[in-house]
């Protein structure tokens, strides 16, 4: 039987297309998008507003609707995060407070929750980052998906709540625009590119990170939460490997397809936060547990991205 699903943040980057996906899978009745903004004019399904900070509203909702399963999106990232701390931690943190809270004593089967490679810092190993490596975040969006991640866990451990979560790197998509992140970068500069205009990087040109392709993202996200309960060992957060690359290397690849492509660099307060993140990370744990792999390297995503952009502009 498919699951109720109910998403937060289901505006942003990754919700806009995590919905329309679970919304092919289950059907349309049975996912329940929310946001603190109201829905994008013309989306099919169902939309409530919803600020997952207050629990009530959030109970009512996944009582009356008998919501199976979460995916809790909605958070402040790492760029946003750092104009205001306090209230950063806050919503970040009281959000997913209310979203456990509320799918333990509601009896919810699954909970999505999005980690991210911001919870690494200078100490763990950023050439090739260990699952367990030690996090020593330097963002409040890092430092609150770290605390986030140990809830999950210990939600699991003391009450045998379903939590699953990836860390997830940069993630570039067509469809949606990214909101406040140190890598939004990687899909700006493809807009700027099918615009046929000059992009100016906010990061410097060799500053490698991990990113990942939206439908592998996607991908990945289903897989781990359709995947045997037994199978998912790891009950913090799996790291999730797409590619890792530079802006120069990015800009490269761009200029193979269209060699006009122009790129320079202007780095900014973003340039700080990137230093302290990974190149790459290691996803060995997600391949050997529920079979992880992903499909898009930097020329597919190139490819993808530009075709794309330049139908939508046509
Ligand atoms: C950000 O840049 O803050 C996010 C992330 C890597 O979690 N895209």
């Amino acid at each position: 039987m498919s699951p109720t699903v109910l998403i937060t943040g289901a505006n942003g980057q990754l919700g806009t297309v995590l919905t329309r996906a679970l919304r092919e899978r289950y059907g349309n009745e049975k996912v329940i998008s929310t946001d603190v903004r109201p829905a994008p004019a013309g989306e099919p399904g169902r939309f409530e507003l919803l600020d997952a900070m207050d629990e009530e509203n959030l109970r009512q909702l996944v009582r009356r609707e008998g919501v199976t399963q979460i995916y809790h999106l909605g958070a402040i990232l790492s760029a946003r995060g750092e104009l205001d701390p306090m209230r950063t931690w806050k919503v970040n943190m009281d959000a997913l407070l209310n979203v456990l809270e509320v799918a333990r004593t509601e009896g919810v089967d699954k909970v999505f929750y999005p980690s991210t490679i911001a919870v690494f810092g200078h100490n763990a190993d950023l050439s090739c980052t260990p699952n367990h490596s030690v996090l020593n975040p330097t963002t409040v969006y890092g430092i609150s998906k770290a605390a986030g991640e140990n809830w999950a866990q210990y939600y699991f451990e003391r009450y045998g709540l379903d939590v699953r979560s990836l860390r997830y790197p940069g993630i570039i998509g067509y469809q949606s625009a990214p909101g406040g992140g140190t890598t939004d970068y990687a899909v700006e500069v493809f807009h700027s590119a099918v615009a046929g205009e000059p992009y100016t990087c906010f990061l410097a040109a060799e500053t490698t990170l991990p990113m990942i392709y939206m439908d592998d993202a996607i991908r990945a996200t289903i897989e781990l939460m359709e995947a045997p309960k037994e199978a998912v060992k790891i009950r913090t957060s799996y790291n999730l490997a797409g590619c890792s690359f530079a802006p120069a290397e990015v800009a490269a690849a761009i200029r193979r397809i269209r060699p006009d492509f122009t790129m320079e660099y202007a780095p900014d307060f973003r340039q700080d936060i990137a230093a302290g993140w990974p190149d790459r990370i290691d996803d060995a744990p997600a391949r050997a547990d529920w079979g992880w792999k992903p499909a898009y390297d930097l020329d597919r995503i190139c490819t993808t991205m530009l075709e794309h952009l330049q139908q939508r502009a046509a």
